[in-house]
């Protein structure tokens, strides 16, 4: 008995070991694929098309690591997570990097033991309402049922507005925007609240998108982004620096069009250091001279990522506001390639 518990715990602890050490690197490099972990499915973010092709902002950022470390946008295991089982695929090692509209946290961070990159997207959590309803304020939702997702923040954040407000709520415990999407437009919930950019994914899928209203109360910070786990700064490195290179090529005009002629060597020496033409950043990460320019290539800069996915001419239809560069008065603010 003595022994079991202690071969249970020693094979715990290894794996936990196992999971956490460094080489990420090395793991993804040895089995030529990323293990690249996204939703089960959001419009916009994270989506298969009818060829089984995942596609959208968030895999937009698979994509772009593969191609800096493997040379290959195409070189990445798509493994579908939902809101409760996304934290156990990363810790358990099942997957190289989560990006899935995940809200970076004080317990994410710090208790679960992750490390989020960066932000690819600022948000806020909102509320959805059938037009029907005749409801113009989340404050007027005293007694409504509401679909929430499991295993996320937005459930918390529910609780907490409520409970400020000194209102009351039924929760409708679902496990995929799917099936919120599908409770929701049966009436098993009068309001669906989740993450703003969610809710306009969420409506854009609908058949009478104008039969529903976005109420104004943005209640909470969702500042979501890519996380690794702890324990393995390097690759940490890898990906927070690709993210940055999208975010960097925006902001100095470098786009799918131009990134063959830009390589070239420019007078910008920025760009140049990024584009792999002067200094040795590539090498700094353990990675070749020309690890950014595939990364862009991949799928272009950021802002070309968010236009060709969740931007206002896509149905999604998010303006950037937040999201913009911080030259254009938004958050979005590379640190220096140097
Ligand atoms: N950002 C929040 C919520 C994330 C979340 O799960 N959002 C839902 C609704 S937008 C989603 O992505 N669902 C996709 C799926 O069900 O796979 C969190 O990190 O907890």
């Amino acid at each position: 008995m003595k022994k079991t518990v202690f071969w249970g715990v020693l094979t715990v602890a290894g794996l936990a070991a196992g999971a956490a050490a460094a080489g990420t690197m090395d793991d993804v490099k040895a089995r030529g694929k990323l293990n690249c972990g996204v939703s089960t499915g959001l419009v916009g973010f994270s989506a298969p098309d009818a060829n089984g092709e995942w596609g959208g902002f968030d895999v937009a950022v698979c994509r772009a690591v593969a191609a800096a470390v493997l040379g290959d946008p195409s070189a990445v295991e798509f493994v579908p997570t939902t809101g409760k089982t996304r934290f156990t695929a990363l810790a358990s090692g099942e997957i190289d990097v989560l990006a899935r509209n995940t809200t970076w946290t004080f317990s994410r961070d710090v208790d679960l033991k992750f490390e989020f990159v960066g932000v690819n997207y600022y948000d806020g959590q909102g509320f959805m309402v059938p037009k029907s309803l005749g409801v113009s304020s989340a404050k007027e939702l005293d007694g409504a049922t509401v679909c929430i997702q499991t295993g996320t923040t937005t459930e918390l954040n529910l609780a907490d507005f409520f409970r400020a407000n000194n209102i009351s709520y039924e929760p409708v415990p679902i496990e995929t925007n799917a099936e919120a999407q599908q409770q929701y437009l049966a009436g098993a919930c009068d309001v669906y609240t989740t993450d703003a950019s969610g809710l306009a994914a969420t409506r854009a899928t609908f058949e009478n998108p104008g039969d529903h209203v976005i109420l104004p109360e943005i209640i909470s910070k969702e500042p979501l982004g890519p996380l690794v786990r702890h324990g393995d700064s390097e690759w940490g490195d890898v990906v927070r620096w690709t993210l940055n290179a999208l975010i960097a090529a925006e902001e100095y005009g470098i786009t799918s069009a131009n990134i063959e002629e830009l390589s070239k060597g420019t007078n910008n020496p920025e760009i140049n250091r990024m584009l792999g033409t002067e200094g040795t950043l590539g090498e700094m990460l353990g990675l070749d001279k020309e690890w950014a320019k595939r990364a862009i290539s991949a799928g272009g800069n950021y802002g070309e990522i968010f236009a060709k996915t969740i931007g206002e001419n896509t149905p999604v239809g998010l303006a950037r506001g937040l999201n913009a560069q911080w030259t254009d008065g938004g958050l979005m603010y590379s640190p220096p390639f140097r």
